[in-house]
Formats: structure tokens, sequence, C-alpha cells
């Protein structure tokens, strides 16, 4: 009979599928990102004229774009097929065709990065313009990713079907939220690609409207930030509470802050471009209000987080303040490298937070300090977390353990991690608030003076860089040997069960989508609809009659 608890070879062989290019991409996009911190310190030059901004994009395309929505998605079909139950076969079939899609679409922008020919970086800002072949591969990789996100849903569906009247699994329901964010999000950055820039990069038209291009984009960029941090979440919420030996804080809690992510996270992309011309005073405001709003699910998170740790630790009969402290796993590495990335986001946080402040964003905008901030919480908080799902979920999918001796080179891996990125996440923040810019490999429009500042960071940089660099060695060093090498064995799936004596049963209602996607969609117009008709109104001159080129 086969065991509940452990996820079918089928689904299994999709997972590892994704989980192979996730990981891929990461070594190939870490290597890009070492490169950099030393162009940057003047001392390393490419050769065949490879420049900077080539293995910027390499680096930001690869690891932003590439890992993640590879990661997610692999580990979301994981997360349900572990709740719900398998994937029927003709839903691994969809799932499977958008992989195959979405490997395509990355071959394609991969390779026209690599022949120099869309040096755009991740953010594919007009007026830099690719090669359509770059924009078809970022289109075929949203596609692909909606079919998986169809996958998904059928499969809760299914389960709902057959289990009338009961609340889903909360993991399955926190993948069904997640990928409902995708998808309403990358509705923008679709737009974008298909009506405004594969149209231009064909030459159809001459010029593009740059501000709607950057408005759709950030529709999409910020929810694609919560849909990296919302995977995380999803294991803070269920899986570690149970890899610590503790159970759910609270079902319903978790339910209705991923329920706020869904409503808020979309509506704030203005707050990436309060410094730019062509979008009204008010408008931003209001973003930056909404961006305040959605600051609140993390607290809620947080609040939770804490209270799990902390009714573990007072299980033990612990009174004084913070002794209970002692009784966390701190030598499992499944806890506790993803627990680095969580104190990572209390800066990290903050830093949005600084960001989000209209005004103090006049001050860190276009500063490294931004890119400072993106290495606390995407690459530290989230890819930690992302780490941690992996010292468990690939010897579960491929039949191994995590050993005693894995384990501990794991600590070393989350140890090192952060040691590195303090020094280099530090000084990109330190060198960010003395003026030095993000996205630049070189300048000294500051004075000499100014220059040789910023200099003492960019080495600060290049040190943690490369202990950056060692530690990700360490972590694939690890995956291959999880994957292929480890001794034969069950590593469980680990998945938290609320206390049904302690709480409430939560309510049905959190799972009336009608409802949430209705007020997702209604705060999402009254956001963005005046403000678009505004940019297609006042389209500058010479744009053609659509307005949108
Ligand atoms: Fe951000 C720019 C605002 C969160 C990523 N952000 C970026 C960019 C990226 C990024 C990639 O308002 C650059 C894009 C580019 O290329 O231009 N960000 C925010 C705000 C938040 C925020 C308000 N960002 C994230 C997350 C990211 C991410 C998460 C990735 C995963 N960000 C901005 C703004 C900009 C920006 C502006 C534009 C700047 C500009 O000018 O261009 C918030 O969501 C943050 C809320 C978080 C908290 C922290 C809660 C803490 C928790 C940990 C608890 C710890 C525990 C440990 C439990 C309030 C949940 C227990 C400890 C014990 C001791 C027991």
């Amino acid at each position: 009979m086969q065991n509940k608890k452990i996820i079918c070879s089928e689904d299994g062989l999709l997972i590892k599928s994704h989980l192979f290019i996730a990981y891929l991409a990461l070594g190939l996009g870490g290597f890009a990102g070492l490169l950099q911190v030393f162009i940057k310190t003047g001392k390393l030059i490419l050769p065949f004229n490879i420049s900077y901004y080539q293995v910027l994009t390499v680096h930001g395309v690869l690891l932003a774009l590439v890992f993640t929505t590879f990661f997610i998605f692999g580990f979301m079909l994981a997360a349900v097929s572990r709740t719900a139950g398998c994937f029927s076969s003709s839903m691994r079939r969809i799932a499977w065709l958008g992989y195959i899609i979405m490997v395509l679409g990355t071959i394609m922008a991969v390779f026209m990065i690599l022949l120099n020919k869309a040096t755009v970086l991740y953010t594919f800002y007009a007026p830099l313009q690719a090669h359509w072949i770059f924009y078809a591969g970022l289109a075929f990789i949203i596609f692909g990713s909606w079919l998986e996100g169809i996958a998904i849903i059928c499969r809760y569906a299914a389960w709902k079907k057959a289990n009338k009247g009961r609340l889903s699994p909360l993991l399955t329901f926190m993948a069904v939220v997640n990928t409902l964010i995708w998808i309403i999000a990358s509705l923008g950055v679709a737009g974008t690609i298909v009506f405004q820039l594969i149209p231009w990069s064909l030459g159809w038209h001459s010029t593009v409207n740059v501000v709607i291009s950057r408005t759709l984009f950030w529709y999409f960029g910020h929810p694609l930030v919560y849909f990296w941090l919302l995977t995380a979440y999803m294991s803070w919420y269920v899986i570690i509470p149970k890899i610590i030996g503790w159970k759910l804080y609270s079902d319903s809690l978790a339910r209705f802050s991923f329920l706020l992510f869904l409503i808020f996270s979309i509506p704030v992309g203005f707050h990436h471009q309060l410094m730019e011309p062509g979008i009204g005073q008010g408008w931003k405001f209001f973003q930056v209000i909404l961006t305040f709003v959605v600051i609140i699910p993390s607290f809620m998170t947080a609040f939770s987080m804490f209270a799990t740790f902390e009714a573990f630790g007072r299980s033990y009969q612990n009174t004084g303040l913070f002794s209970w402290l002692k009784k966390l796993p701190w030598k499992d590495a499944r806890f506790l490298v993803p627990f680095i990335g969580m104190i990572a986001f209390i800066p990290g946080g903050a830093g949005g937070i600084i960001n989000a402040s209209s005004q103090m964003n006049a001050v860190v905008h276009n500063t490294l300090w931004i890119t400072g901030h993106f290495h606390l919480t995407i690459s530290t908080t989230v890819t930690l977390t992302f780490f941690g799902i992996s010292y468990f979920l690939i010897p579960h999918l491929t039949g191994r353990t995590l050993t005693k001796k894995l384990n501990k080179i794991a600590i070393i891996q989350g140890a090192t991690w952060a040691g590195g990125m303090t020094m280099m996440s530090g000084s990109m923040h330190i060198a960010g608030l003395l003026g030095a810019p993000r996205r630049t490999a070189y300048t000294d429009y500051g004075g000499a003076k100014q220059a040789s500042d910023w200099m003492f960071y960019q080495i600060g940089q290049a040190i943690g860089g490369s202990i950056l660099f060692i530690s990700l060695l360490i972590a694939l060093y690890l995956v291959i040997s999880l994957a292929f090498f480890a001794p034969k064995g069950i590593e469980e799936f680990p998945v938290a069960k609320p206390d049904v004596a302690e709480q409430h049963k939560p309510l049905l209602l959190l799972e009336n989508w009608k409802l949430w996607i209705s007020i997702a969609i209604f705060v999402i117009i009254i956001a963005y609809a005046i403000p678009l008709y505004s940019m297609i109104q006042h389209a500058p001159p010479g744009s053609s009659g659509y307005k949108l080129w």
C-alpha cells in the first residue's frame, strides 16, 4: 500500500525536473554574481568584450526569474501533491507541458543574453531594447507557468469536490493563493511583452510608450517579490513548526494573512516608480498607503512565528524571558537555515519600509542601498528558506536521507551564507547611503574622494561575494549529494497539524474565492485604471495612434 506521506513517483519526477533547472540556474547565475563583484573593484576585465551589464543580465535573469520560478512551481507542486494527494495523469500532463514551454523559453532568453543581443538587465526596461527572441522566451516562461498554475488549481478543485464542505489542507490553500497572485500579476508583464516590446523589437513600431511599459512591469514586479516571499512563508507557517516538534499556531491566521497578500500585494507597483515622471503624485501616495497595508500580513507572520517558537520553548517549563530560545533545535539544518533567513528579514523588512516611505525613497532610490535591500530579502530570507526546504525535499523525492554529516555541512552552508551576505549586503547599504549608484559598473561622478569611499565598500562586497560563492558551492554539493549519493532511506516531508483543541475551526468563508478575487480586482482597478488611462491619453509626441508605442 502506498504510504500517503510520500509524494508519488510520477509527481516526484516532475518536481525533481523543476529543481534541476532551478539549481542549474542558481549555479550559473551565482557565478555571474561573483564576476560582477570583481568587475566592480576595477581589478577584473572580462575577455571577448563581455560587459558588466551583460553579466548582470545573466545574473538577474537566471536568479531572479529562472531560479525562483522553477523552484517555486516545483515546491508548490510538491506541497499540493503531499497534502491534497497525487495529481491525476491529465493534470500532470498539463504541468509537464508547462514545464517544457518554460524550459524552451529559458533557453531562448539565456541564448540571446549570451549572444549579447539582450543586455537589458532583469527588468528589461524600455527604451533598452532586446532581440525579440529574448522577449518571446520570457513570454514562454510566463505562459508555461500559467499551465502549471492551472494544474495546481485543478488538483485543489478535485480535492474540494471529493471533500465537500471541508476546508482544504493549508499548504494546498497557500499554493492556490500564491498561484492566483502569480497569474493576476503576470498578466501585466505579459501585456507589455506581447503588445509593446515584441512589436517594437520586431520593428513594427519605431517608438514605445516607456511609462506604460515600466508601469506594467512593476504591476508585476512587486507581487513577484511576494510570490517569492509567500513560498518561504508556506514553509515558515506549516513546515518549520513540525520540524521543531510543534503544531500550527493558527490555521485561520495563516490563511487570512495569505488572503491579505492576494488583495494588497498587486496594487503597489508605483512605489518602484516614485521618482518617475508621468504618474500623478496622488496616485503614487495612494499606492504608498497600500504598501503600508501589505506590510501587515508580514507582521502577522512574524507574530505567528514568535508565538510558535515561544510556545514550543515554554512547553519545557522555561519561565525566563528568553530561556525558551535554548530549546529550539539549533543543530537541525532544516530549522536553522530558514531561521537565519527569518532573522535577515527583520532588517530586510525594515529596509523595505524605508524604501516605501515616499520622501526617504528619494534618498535611497537608484543607489546601492536598494541592491543591499533585495540581497537581504530575496537572496537571504527567501533563498535560505529554499535551501532549508531542499535539504528535506530532495532526499524525500530521491528516497535518500539527510545524514548527520550532511546536516553539519548544511549548517556550515547557512552560516557562511549569513557571514558573506552580512558583509556584502552591509557594504551595499552603506555605500548606497554614501551615494554609490546601483546598476553601474563604475562611476566617479561624486569626485575622487567619493569614489575612493565607495571603493572601500566595493572591496567589502567582493570579499562578502566570494564567501557567498563558496557557500553556494557547498549548497550545490549538498543538492547533488542528496539527489544521487546520500544513503537510501525515507526522509520526511514535515507538515504541521493544527491543534484542534486550542482553536476554533477556520471559517469556510476563507475559501470563498469569488469574494477574495473580486476584492483583489476591485482594489487593482481603483489603484491603476485612472493612472493608466492618463498615461495613454498623455503619451509623448510622436507616439502612434494607440499610444502604447
Ligand atoms: Fe522590497 C525594491 C519596499 C519586501 C525585493 N524589493 C525591491 C527590489 C527587490 C525587492 C528585488 O517601497 C528591487 C527591484 C529593482 O530591481 O528595482 N519591499 C518593500 C516593502 C517590503 C518589501 C515595504 N522586497 C521585499 C521582499 C522582497 C523584496 C520580501 C523579496 C523577496 N522594495 C520596496 C520598495 C522598493 C523595493 C519601495 C523600491 C525601491 C526603489 O526606489 O527602487 C515589505 O514587504 C517588508 C515587510 C517585512 C517586514 C518584516 C517582518 C519580519 C519577519 C521576520 C520575523 C522573524 C522571526 C525570527 C520570526 C515588516 C516576518 C524569530 C526570531 C527569534 C529571535 C525567535
